[in-house]
């Protein structure tokens, strides 16, 4: 039992990414289910401005994308490891490859107008438009999330014919067992196959639909609901992890202690404030002081961050 909190919503891929890397490796946790749009009041205390779904609590220790969010629960839990020795460097370019462009063409294939037209969310006008209103200020300055549908389907339908081919020699994308490019390449076909209006997407890949049945099959895991409330609760009663270094000095030229600011470079722009704790070529962890929590550790992959000294 590693007391892990899951701050999460059904309907979000990245979400489902950790939910089913969680039952793959059962491990229960509680999850707190956190609003689809901004304000996201029970979270900003724990991340200090980071507003994307999922974020993964222990204790204290805050863990912001599921790049990170995967490789710790794969420390913790190391039986049937996801990222099995001798392609470290292949399966993460791929698997961020997939959680960034092929993830941006699932969410044009996922958006197109006839998969609209049934879809609980845009049946209610207001609450449409203000999920797009909070969709827009996500993206606000970036073009990293957004594709036209006609760039996108092209895309779509070529990968999922090279996972088709690949397919047929494993059960699964890099051999016998699940790494982690399966829970990346699973995530994005499950915003797409959720929903019924667009499934047909899949029908003439087959091994693609019968990978995607055995991945679903991990499913659905054990998790009990948890207030917001009671998660800071939980990290104010903690401690978070005291693990601190700065190994890449020479490189950025910031130091342990350092007034800094960690964001993504891809979209949502919303900047996390405060001491750099660590940073390695593999992660950053900033320090910070929260009135509703007190000390918490804010933990980030490298790929896909930057850091910027506020001094
Ligand atoms: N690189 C991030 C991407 C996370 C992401 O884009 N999540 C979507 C939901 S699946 C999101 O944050 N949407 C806006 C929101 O939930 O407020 C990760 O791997 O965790």
């Amino acid at each position: 039992m590693h007391d892990i909190i899951l701050h999460h919503y059904p309907e979000s891929p990245f979400s489902e990414k950790i939910r089913l890397l969680l039952a793959y490796k059962s491990q229960s946790y509680q999850a707190v289910t956190i609003p689809i749009i901004m304000p996201k009041p029970d979270l900003m205390p724990l991340t200090g401005g980071y507003r994307k779904t999922p974020v993964m609590q222990i204790g204290a220790d805050i863990y912001c994308d599921t790049a990170i969010i995967c490789k710790v629960i794969d420390r913790l839990c190391p039986d049937d490891t996801i990222y099995p020795a001798g392609s470290q460097a292949v399966m993460t370019a791929a698997a961020n490859w997939t959680d960034t462009f092929f993830f941006r063409v699932c969410v044009a294939v996922a958006f197109q107008p006839r998969a609209l037209e049934n879809h609980a969310l845009f049946q209610d006008k207001e609450a449409a438009a203000a999920f797009m209103a909070d969709r827009a200020k996500l993206t606000a300055g970036s073009t990293q999330l957004t594709m036209d549908l006609e760039t996108a389907i092209p895309y779509f339908q070529g990968h999922l014919k090279r996972l088709d081919n690949q397919l047929e020699t494993s059960e699964f994308l890099l051999g016998a067992k699940p790494t982690i490019l399966d829970f990346s390449t699973y995530h994005c076909c499950w915003f797409i196959h959720n929903n019924e209006a667009i499934r047909d997407a899949f029908s003439p890949f087959k091994r693609v639909l019968a990978w995607f049945e055995r991945m679903s099959c991990f499913g659905p895991g054990d998790l009990t609901e948890l207030k917001g409330a009671a998660a800071l609760e939980i990290a104010r009663n903690a401690s978070p992890s005291s693990m601190s270094k700065s190994a890449t000095t020479e490189l950025d030229q910031m130091q342990v202690g350092d007034e800094i600011e960690v964001m993504p470079i891809d979209y949502g722009f919303q900047p996390v404030r405060g001491k750099l704790q660590l940073s390695s070529l593999e992660e950053l962890i900033v320090r910070r002081e929260d009135e509703q929590v007190g000390e918490v550790a804010v933990h980030f992959p490298r790929l896909g961050f930057k850091m910027t000294s506020l001094g």
